[in-house]
């Protein structure tokens, strides 16, 4: 279960993020209320939210998940790939003092982004991708093991980050996209495929027995009710824009 959850709030440059998604700049306005309705979504699911102060210096800055990786034991402090977010963690880190003794950091050469990290039960699955390269993703598995947890590397081949494509529900349950179909290194779990059409809702969020999806994806939405699972669903079209998905939004620790 979780207990806290760290935000940032979406500065005005969030126009000029980093995207490949093909689609219009997000309108501020709309991302600033959608934002907010997703930290309230989060409280009602019963954590305490903290927002960071917009920068100005990181468009993508919002996308607090890629700047840090949290377990009980540690907190890892990412070294983002992307050249333009690179130095976004240095405040992550910051507010993450306040709740961690000890801060781990991923080091040059490597490079590692918070969104290629999923973790199931004690087990952490560390995507290697456009973002996070070899040494990052080694780094962060050796820092991991320390603390007493298990880790296994993927290597990706479409996505921009492993939790672009698949979700952990829980009860060994995946929601899984596209090359995480009957994918060798995720053979353990049981697959609930995602709908066709609807590959964004593949970045849904578990958050202490409610599964948050994205807004306008019925077919997924549906998949997960029929699991048992409540579902929460909220708008994030602003975000998607820019590539983001409902977990890139968050630190949940
Ligand atoms: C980026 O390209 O870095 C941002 N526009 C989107 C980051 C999405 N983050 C995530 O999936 N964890």
């Amino acid at each position: 279960m979780f207990t806290r959850a760290l935000l940032k709030k979406p500065c005005l440059n969030l126009i000029h993020g980093l995207s490949g998604a093909g689609l219009s700049a997000p309108d501020y306005k709309k991302a600033l209320a959608q934002h907010a309705a997703y930290a309230e979504a989060l409280r009602s699911c019963g954590l305490e939210v903290t927002i960071l102060a917009a920068d100005e210096n990181y468009p993508d800055s919002v996308f607090i998940e890629d700047t840090a990786v949290l377990a009980e034991k540690v907190a890892v402090i990412a070294r983002p790939g992307a050249p333009s977010r690179r130095g976004e963690e240095s405040a992550t880190a910051e507010a993450l003092a306040k709740f961690y003794d000890r801060l781990e950091r991923i080091a040059a050469p490597g490079t590692l982004e918070g969104g290629d990290v999923l973790r199931a039960e004690d087990h952490f699955f560390i995507g290697v991708s456009a973002r996070t390269n070899e040494s990052g993703a080694q780094q962060l598995a050796a820092i991991l093991k320390r603390n007493g947890y298990a880790t296994t590397l993927v290597p990706l081949r479409h996505v921009l980050h492993l939790k672009t494509g698949i979700a952990y529900l829980q009860n060994n349950l995946l929601l899984a996209d596209g090359e995480f179909l009957g994918h060798e290194l995720l053979s353990e779990f049981d697959t609930v495929p995602v709908p066709a059409g609807e590959s964004y809702a593949a970045n849904s969020l578990w958050i202490n027995g409610r599964v948050l999806v994205p807004a306008g994806f019925p077919l997924t939405k549906k998949a997960i009710e029929a699991l048992g699972c409540e579902t929460v669903p909220i708008d994030v079209s602003e975000f998607r824009k820019l590539d983001g998905g409902l977990s890139c939004l968050s630190l949940r620790f």
